[in-house]
């Protein structure tokens, strides 16, 4: 493809926008053009800065042949309706995380994309494009320190909305590591259990939280998300790898650093929007490039957003009755192995 890549971006809410003024200002190879949006007044808005048209459904912005890619950003609820869509006009896509809110509707999915040549969706878990965890990923796979035996992870939030429920505990928040610790140690989901510590007396009265979640991979490297959504101070997302023949941390605070009136500080993170800025940035650019490139997807696949869905389903039993639920992550078909 020689000329820019021609985006439809698909929900104009948060991510929405920020994924538009991405593309806008610091991505190269690639415009908006349109925005779906049911909320035209919002679509507008954010369409502002662009010159982008504004459709209220996907279908009119795929009849319009404005697009040649498709960034979904809406609620994960809303994401088989056009996934659905956009492959069958032969688009690649990507499509934010979740891939979609259950393993049936992503089986669905799957099924229709397999039609294809090749894979058209790529899903957007950019953890895997933070620098740190690509130079864990690396050390893990290269055994200098010898075997991995865990991984200890935080992911801390300051607090969330109303609208979070106990279930996005694992389905919008532990999602994340589902996702990237398989990739970071090479090995599928095989149990899940949730424990409860005492509660936190600052989470929303709907909220039964912190929760340690421990899963095991199928190579036995034990997992634990301390996954702790009310903690006010911040926004922390950190692993310590724990091997034979030693440790390595990524995620550690790397702001400012003050020595003032007898004491020291370190400037933190408040959200995942800064946390990850350049995660996101390297994911849009590395998906454009593969778009451009004629390669489609290059990072996780709806293969991925398959067996992160099946784990999620798992955890969601043992975040509600307490046991270690196994889960079944099936072999990847050839063809999703790259
Ligand atoms: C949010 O939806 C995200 O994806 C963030 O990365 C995560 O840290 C947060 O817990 C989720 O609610």
């Amino acid at each position: 493809m020689t000329h820019q890549v021609r985006i439809g971006v698909v929900g104009a809410g948060l991510m929405g926008a920020d994924h538009v003024s991405r593309i806008t200002h610091r991505i190269v190879g690639a415009e908006v053009t349109a925005i779906v949006e049911p909320d035209t007044e919002r679509g507008s808005a954010v369409a502002a800065e662009t010159g982008a048209r504004v459709f209220p459904r996907v279908e009119d912005a795929l009849d319009a042949g404005l697009v040649d890619a498709v960034l979904v950003a809406t609620p994960g609820r809303f994401h088989e309706q056009v996934l659905l869509p956009a492959l069958d006009a032969g688009l690649p896509v990507l499509c934010e995380k979740p891939l979609t809110p259950d393993s049936a509707s992503a089986l669905r999915i799957l099924e229709r994309e397999q039609q294809l040549d090749r894979p058209h969706i790529q899903v957007g878990f950019m953890r895997r494009f933070d620098r740190e965890y690509a130079e864990l990923r690396e050390l893990i796979a290269s055994k200098d320190a010898g075997e991995l035996l865990m991984l200890r992870c935080v992911h801390r939030n300051p607090s969330v909305p109303d609208s979070y429920t106990q279930q996005m505990l694992i389905n919008d928040s532990v999602v994340h590591e589902f996702d990237v610790a398989p990739w970071l140690a090479g090995a599928a989901v095989r149990s899940v259990e949730v424990r409860h510590p005492r509660r936190n007396g600052r989470s929303p009265r709907h909220l039964r939280e912190p929760i340690l979640v421990l899963f095991e991979l199928e190579n036995d490297v034990l997992v634990d998300v301390e996954m702790n959504v009310s903690v006010g101070f911040g926004y922390q997302v950190a692993t310590q790898a724990v091997f034979e023949n030693g440790l390595a941390r990524i995620g550690e605070p790397r702001g400012l650093q003050q020595w003032r009136d007898g004491s020291f500080r370190v400037a933190d993170h408040t959200s995942f929007a800064t946390r990850f800025a350049d995660a996101y940035d390297t994911q849009l650019q590395r998906w454009v490039d593969a778009v451009r490139a004629g390669v489609l997807v290059d990072g996780p696949s709806a293969w991925d957003g398959y067996l992160v869905a099946l784990a999620c389903e798992a955890g969601v039993i043992a975040l509600e009755q307490g046991d270690r639920i196994a889960v079944a992550s099936p072999d990847r078909p050839a063809f999703y192995r790259t």
